[in-house]
């Protein structure tokens, strides 16, 4: 590492390692270092000693040696001649304190850095945020990160580069590459943080999802995370906005948003389009960071999947809130009636449920099934077969945990029609946002006798799923009249049900009495 210090902040380096070396210590420790700032005339001894910690309120927290320091050594080290050609030897730099306590004044004194070498008081900052224990202790003095960055003025930034482990080494001959490289890395790093607040903000604010918001979020701070193995000073001393030919470059396609939609995807695009940049030239620095951003640019376009589909479904399922099963055994009076009459009485979806036909006979009645759906205009779900609903011309699929998968689902319905998933635990409602499911359904919230379960997701998972996802959610399992007002209190404001409408003797007139429970305006 090769570093731009004064003579003084030299000298000290060298005196703290002689004194450790004459102690029989292989290390350098914060003690020699503390002496040596103390034991030569140097800006961190006058801060020291404003403090009150000179040599005598030094020695109890770090004892001398016994009979004193040697006088000649301290005065042979600080008369050396220092010169411009004067560098810290490889033996003083490894040092893991002095090396850490370098990091420190980069990472956190880097934006104050402005044409000047590193000091000692820089060294004494650093020594400080490097040793919490020292810090603990001079705070007693008042001697604290606050009161020191007061008294500290600008150094020159340096040009560095970074590998795997967060280390800063000096580059030479590459200043002009290097300057190059970080300016591009900071304009795309602003851009793809100034392009997340648009998404963030609309998840949070028009969304209201927190399952999708804490995503975002986690996304912004792992990449921040990442780029902190470049030190922030570096990329702000790249930084030259008005030389940037880019900023009075204007497409029309930028001053113009038709919807909140484009919005959206406008600023996907855009944080995906600043990770592919940031990917590639954080590979000239190392190929380990570049491999970071690669595995986040890869997590954004889940997460664009999932707010995009969130969006579009939440618009396409809108009105559709009372959801059918439909099981022709559990109708009294044929399914034909029961979804007629439930079709008028307002239900927006009919999902055809049939476990036990051959699949000939399931095409065929789901093709009758579309038949009163299109005459309403339904959406009509086949459940559990991707490839029969497309036979049958549904309006999507409906799949469990145990069957496809909502990605396999999907690559045979296409894009355009919906993909349902039920889910019973909060995990697998996440999991199906972030594969892209359409809707989801909650449940069992009560017991049923329509499909066996041991285990009752219950209320509770309704109302867990209200706090955090905002993609549609069908609260199912044992709903009826009775229950319907608990269902809406814990927060489902859609559902979907079976045996109470199949099973009912005026299915219109309990479609009607859900719908108004639920809420849902009736269509003019
Ligand atoms: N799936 P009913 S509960 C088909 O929790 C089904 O995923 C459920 O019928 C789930 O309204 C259920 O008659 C049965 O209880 C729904």
């Amino acid at each position: 590492m090769h570093l731009s210090l004064t003579a003084g902040a030299i000298r000290t380096l060298e005196l703290a390692t002689r004194l450790a070396r004459e102690a029989g210590e292989t290390d350098v420790q914060a003690g020699p270092i503390l002496w040596a700032m103390v034991l030569q005339e140097t800006r961190a001894g006058e801060l020291l000693a404003r403090c009150g910690l000179t040599c005598d309120t030094l020695s109890p927290l770090f004892a001398p040696p016994e009979g004193g320091f040697d006088p000649n050594l301290v005065a042979a080290v600080s008369e050396a001649q220092i010169d411009s050609t004067h560098s810290l030897s490889p033996e003083i730099s490894r040092q893991p304190v002095i090396r850490d306590l370098f990091r420190q004044v980069y990472d956190q004194l880097g934006t104050q850095l402005e044409d000047r070498e590193i000091g000692t008081e820089h060294l004494l900052y650093g020594l400080i945020a490097a040793e919490p224990t020292l810090a603990i202790e001079l705070r007693r003095y008042g001697l604290t990160l606050e009161y020191l960055s007061q008294k500290l003025v600008g150094l020159a930034p340096l040009p560095f580069e970074v590998d795997g482990d967060i280390t800063l080494h000096y580059r030479e001959g590459h200043e002009v590459e290097n300057h190059d490289t970080l300016r591009i890395l900071d304009a795309a790093a602003n851009r793809a943080r100034e392009g997340l607040r648009v998404l963030e903000d609309y998840v949070r604010f028009i969304l209201d999802d927190a399952h999708l918001s804490s995503r975002l979020k986690n996304w912004r701070h792992q990449l921040s995370h990442t780029l902190r193995s470049i030190a922030p000073h570096q990329l702000l001393a790249a930084r030259e906005t008005e030389q940037d030919v880019g900023t009075q470059i204007h497409t029309l396609t930028e001053s113009k948003r038709e919807s909140v939609s484009a919005v959206v995807q406008a600023n996907f695009k855009r944080v995906e389009e600043a990770a592919r940049t940031l990917e590639e030239f954080c590979k000239i620095l190392s190929p380990d960071l570049g491999q970071q951003i690669g595995q986040l640019r890869y997590e954004i376009y889940t997460l664009e999947k999932a707010v995009l589909q969130t969006h579009f479904s939440r618009q396409r399922l809108t009105g559709r809130e009372l959801y059918m099963l439909v099981t022709e055994d559990l109708c009294h009076h044929g399914s034909g009636p029961a979804v007629r009459g439930a079709l008028a009485g307002g239900v927006g979806i009919i999902q055809l449920r049939e476990k036990r036909l051959g699949d000939r006979e399931l095409v065929a009645q789901g093709r009758r099934v579309r038949e009163w759906t299109r005459e309403a205009g339904a959406l009509f779900i086949m459940n559990d077969r991707p490839d029969l609903a497309v036979l049958a011309e549904a309006d999507g699929v409906h799949v469990g945990q145990e069957e496809l998968s909502v990605k396999d689902a999907r690559r045979i319905v296409g894009p355009d029609k919906l993909v349902g998933v039920s889910t019973h635990t909060i995990e697998q409602a996440r999991r199906a946002v972030l594969d892209g499911a359409d809707y989801i359904g909650m449940g069992p919230v009560f017991a049923t006798s329509t499909k066996q379960f041991t285990e009752f997701a219950g209320l509770d998972f309704v109302r867990q799923v209200a706090s955090e996802i905002s993609l549609p959610a069908y609260a199912i399992g044992g709903i009826n009249l009775e229950n319907i007002d608990q269902v809406v209190a814990a927060g489902a404001r859609c559902v979907a049900v079976s045996g109470a409408l199949c099973g009912a003797a005026h299915p219109q007139e309990v479609a009607e009495q859900f719908r108004d429970r639920l809420r849902v305006p009736v269509k003019p």
